[in-house]
């Protein structure tokens, strides 16, 4: 078996790390636990605590068979350190030391920049299940409560996976950050989380399902990156998260889609064929597109935000030291250097938006950027087909990247969802009519009411096509009152 395929899932910690065998950073870990759970019991799901939920375990890092399923207390779930197999002879594939051997431990000298980047992604992990956790109260489903569940415990495994780099691999410093992990909260005004949208609420549903396929889409992006590092355990690491992040954005995608099935299927069987006829829309107790629009437009450009200014000396350093690559770096065709690259930027010039090659190794949170929004693309082109199969007119689009952004060059202008740059009255004019205005949601949340019998699904939102782990329509994929 190749090293690290063995995982040891007796003690305390399941691991393929060796931990019995790493006294110390199995005593930093599980001195860090107790403050873990008593994290996930006060920021966690609220309410369902003691619910039997039928959660996925990762167990091994094979991709054929990873995962197991069974009824699980979320605070008993088996958080565990998963590092995908390690790749023999594995060279550092970007930047000045490509060709070299990867590292196993971190250069001195870049350390502060692995410790930010680590603490970074950290960071967005328990953040999203603070976000998250008045959602179990008005889930539409037990399905879709599952759902929730499934994301919020392995966000809580990813948290674990930056903690143990932290502690294996950067002692005390590590152990500090690690503390502090637990300390900072979504949204507190003395102590927030570090990037912006993992500050902001997710009231309903809806904004649950559009952060998972948006947000979360980031979290893939910005994995991808780090799972070209140099730095061979961060590599490994992200690598096995990324198998894990596969279905929160299968959870965002989908979720969406029943939304839109419901919403066409309702307005058919109304007569209704005008897609902004809202009133009546609504009268039927469904999402109207529109509305949909604008939440799309909000977790779009929030998310944009993640990737932090287009140009940046930090990426270009992080890129230079081998720390962090492209998406799909290994498959680019290119020096991997970047030395005397340009890459065409957007960028806020004399007060207009326009073109510029800027040197290719400034430039990458931009290209991540770029390779983000095409993958987005696909899914709102999978969204779009749903509503013309059911013969309404009407597009949901991605708005322009320059729209209603608060980092980078964007953050200094106004522009419409087309990208036409506006003066601020002509966007406040037009705030309630591109991004979700208290119309709607007082709307959303009048729908929000929580179904828990199994099998059933609330008005607005369709059946899902297949169950999880293929079990049947009626499953009680949690059992509140066990
Ligand atoms: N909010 O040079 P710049 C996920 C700061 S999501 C607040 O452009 P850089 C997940 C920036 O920190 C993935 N501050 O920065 C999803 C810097 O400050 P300092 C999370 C921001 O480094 C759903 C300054 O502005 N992982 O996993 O090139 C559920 C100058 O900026 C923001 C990562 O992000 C912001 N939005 O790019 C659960 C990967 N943007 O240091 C989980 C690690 C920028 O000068 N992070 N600033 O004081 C990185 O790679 C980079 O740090 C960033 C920023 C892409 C975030
Ligand atoms: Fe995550
Ligand atoms: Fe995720």
């Amino acid at each position: 078996m190749p090293d690290g395929m063995n995982v040891d899932y007796d003690g305390l910690i399941p691991n393929n790390v060796g931990l019995a065998e790493d006294a110390r950073v199995k005593k930093a870990l599980e001195t860090w636990h107790p403050g873990y759970i008593d994290w996930w019991k006060d920021m966690g799901p609220e309410g369902f605590q003691e619910a039997l939920v039928y959660l996925r375990t990762a167990v091994s890092v094979d991709p054929k068979g990873w995962a197991r399923f069974d009824y699980v207390k979320m605070p008993e779930y088996k958080w565990g350190i998963l590092l995908a197999p390690k790749v023999e002879n594995r060279l550092i594939g970007f930047g000045q030391h490509k060709g070299e051997p990867a590292w196993q431990e971190i250069p001195g000298e870049y350390r502060g920049m692995l410790r930010r980047l680590m603490v970074i992604q950290g960071d967005t992990e328990p953040a999203s299940v603070e976000q998250q956790r008045h959602l179990g109260k008005t889930a539409p489903s037990l399905y879709d409560l599952r759902n929730l569940f499934q994301v919020n415990v392995e966000e809580g495994r990813h948290l674990w996976a930056m903690v143990y780099l932290l502690q294996k691999y950067l002692g005390k410093d590590g152990r500090e950050e690690a503390e502090e992990l637990l300390n900072r909260r979504s949204g507190n005004a003395d102590s927030p989380r570090m990037l912006g949208a993992f500050n902001e609420a997710t009231p309903d549903w809806v904004s649950f399902f559009m952060f998972t396929f948006f947000t979360d889409r980031d979290g893939k992006m910005q994995l991808e990156a780090l799972a070209q590092s140099g730095f061979d355990p961060l590599s490994r690491t992200c690598r096995f998260m990324l198998t894990e992040e596969a279905h929160h954005m299968f959870v965002g995608e989908t979720g969406v889609q029943r939304i839109i099935e419901r919403t066409c299927e309702a307005m058919k069987a109304a007569g209704i064929s005008d897609p902004t006829d809202v009133e009546r829309i609504r009268a039927l107790g469904v999402v109207d597109l529109p509305t949909l629009q604008r939440k799309m437009n909000l977790h779009f450009s929030l998310t944009l935000d993640l990737f932090g200014n287009e140009v940046s000396t930090n990426a270009a350093n992080a890129y230079n030291a081998g720390m962090k690559g492209r998406y799909r770096e290994d498959k680019i065709e290119d020096d991997h250097r970047l030395l005397d690259a340009t890459y065409p930027v957007l960028r806020c010039i004399d007060g207009q938006i326009a073109q510029e090659a800027v040197p290719a190794l400034s430039a990458l949170n931009m290209r991540l950027r770029d390779d983000y929004v095409q993958d987005c693309q696909g899914g709102v082109n999978r969204w779009n087909k749903a509503i013309e199969k059911a013969g309404i007119q009407f597009r949901l689009t991605l708005p322009h990247v320059a729209f209603n952004r608060r980092i980078g060059e964007f953050s200094r202008l106004h522009a419409d969802p087309e990208g036409r740059v506006i003066d601020a009255a002509t966007f406040a004019a037009n705030h309630d009519r591109w991004l979700p205005n208290a119309d709607d949601n007082l709307y959303i949340t009048g729908l929000m009411k929580p179904v828990d019998a199994a099998g059933a699904y609330a008005g607005w939102i369709a059946a899902p096509k297949v169950g999880i782990d293929n079990k049947p329509g009626h499953f009680e994929y949690v059992k509140i009152w066990n």
